[in-house]
């Protein structure tokens, strides 16, 4: 019996897993937005904004390629979150098609740069050296950078400059990628950019805002859960969502709120707003604060907050 590809799929289309890997900050979910044309991961000019792995399914003529986003590898440091963010980074690196390692142009290729390249898990696909931020290096200064990174043809199998937030110099690092995934029908159907659940996504635009909003250590020490998301029978396509923001201490909480519940509102209507337009739908959001110590450390709350991978649970 014979069975008849799929249209989106014809005998010559291509499919693969590609994994965008490197230091915090140096634009790798910048690169999927733009890429993708809309937003599935949040940006800020804070290093540890991604704590995920965020799935980003790019639909090309020709070929699909699936984007694994990642958090920044970074020293671990204590928390079980932190741990978490930094292994599944590794993990997406393996089995992998290809692997896209970011680093910032201007600074070039650093010593901490090598060491993450140098342990991640053995590759079997190439690895390409995006060299993000283009736009902020002079003409002149590119050659010099480029000519150090040479120094390294083990490594990397292509170097691409790029600017992500401009969109600059991207068709033809997506041409290469697609050149080089190999056959195979379509993982996921035309027209679906993410996996991600709704509840996640809210969860993530609130997080965006408060990282944006508050300054120091205080954006690290919280996180975002959405507890309620309903649908108004007697008005289809308005939805109360509920969203609680989880801090460590009480002095947090009231940093947070700010005076006269000012950053707080501040904070919902910029994710209201953004969100409306995202999701295509009205709200009515609802932010609170809750003191939960320690929450970085707690297991099932990490879990049902959509960072479920790689909790250790020993200790
Ligand atoms: N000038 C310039 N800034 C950029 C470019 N790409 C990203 N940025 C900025 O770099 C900062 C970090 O961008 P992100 O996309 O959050 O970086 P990331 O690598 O995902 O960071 P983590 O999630 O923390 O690992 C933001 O302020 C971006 O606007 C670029 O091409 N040029
Ligand atoms: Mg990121």
């Amino acid at each position: 019996m014979t069975t008849t590809p799929p249209p989106s799929s014809p005998p010559l289309y291509k499919s693969g897993f590609v994994t965008i890997v490197g230091r915090p900050n140096t634009g790798k979910s910048t690169f999927l937005n733009q890429v993708l044309g809309r937003k599935v991961a949040i940006v800020t000019h804070k290093p540890q904004t991604t704590r995920s792995r965020i799935l980003g399914i790019s639909h090309r003529p020709g070929g699909q390629i699936v984007f694994l986003d990642t958090p920044g590898i970074h020293p671990p440091g204590a928390s079980r979150l932190n741990r978490a963010m930094v292994r599944t980074a590794r993990d997406a690196c393996r089995d992998v098609d290809l692997l896209l390692f970011f680093a910032d142009l201007p600074h070039g290729l650093t010593t901490a740069d090598l060491e993450i390249i140098r342990s991640l898990p053995p590759q079997t696909g190439p690895t390409f050296l995006i060299l993000n931020k283009m736009d902020r290096v002079e003409h002149h200064d590119l050659l010099p950078i480029l000519a150090k990174v040479g120094q390294f043809p083990m490594l990397f199998s292509q170097v691409f400059p790029i600017s992500a937030l401009h969109g600059n110099h991207l068709e033809p690092l997506l041409t290469k990628i697609i050149e080089l995934l190999p056959h195979g029908p379509a993982f996921f159907p035309e027209g679906q950019i993410s996996d991600q659940p709704e509840t996640f996504i809210i969860a993530e635009i609130i997080r965006e805002k408060l990282f944006l909003a508050l300054h120091q250590e205080l954006p690290y020490a919280l996180g975002v859960k959405v507890e309620t998301l309903t649908e108004r029978t007697d008005s289809p396509g308005l939805w109360d969502i509920g969203a609680v923001i989880m801090v460590e201490r009480d002095s947090h909480k009231g940093i947070v709120i700010g005076k006269g519940g000012n950053l707080l509102k501040r904070v919902g209507t910029q994710s209201r707003l953004e969100l409306e337009s995202l999701l295509g739908i009205r709200m009515h959001l609802n932010l609170w604060v809750r003191v939960k110590n320690q929450w970085r450390e707690n297991i099932g709350l990490l879990r049902s907050m959509g960072y479920p991978d790689h909790l250790e649970t020993g200790d």
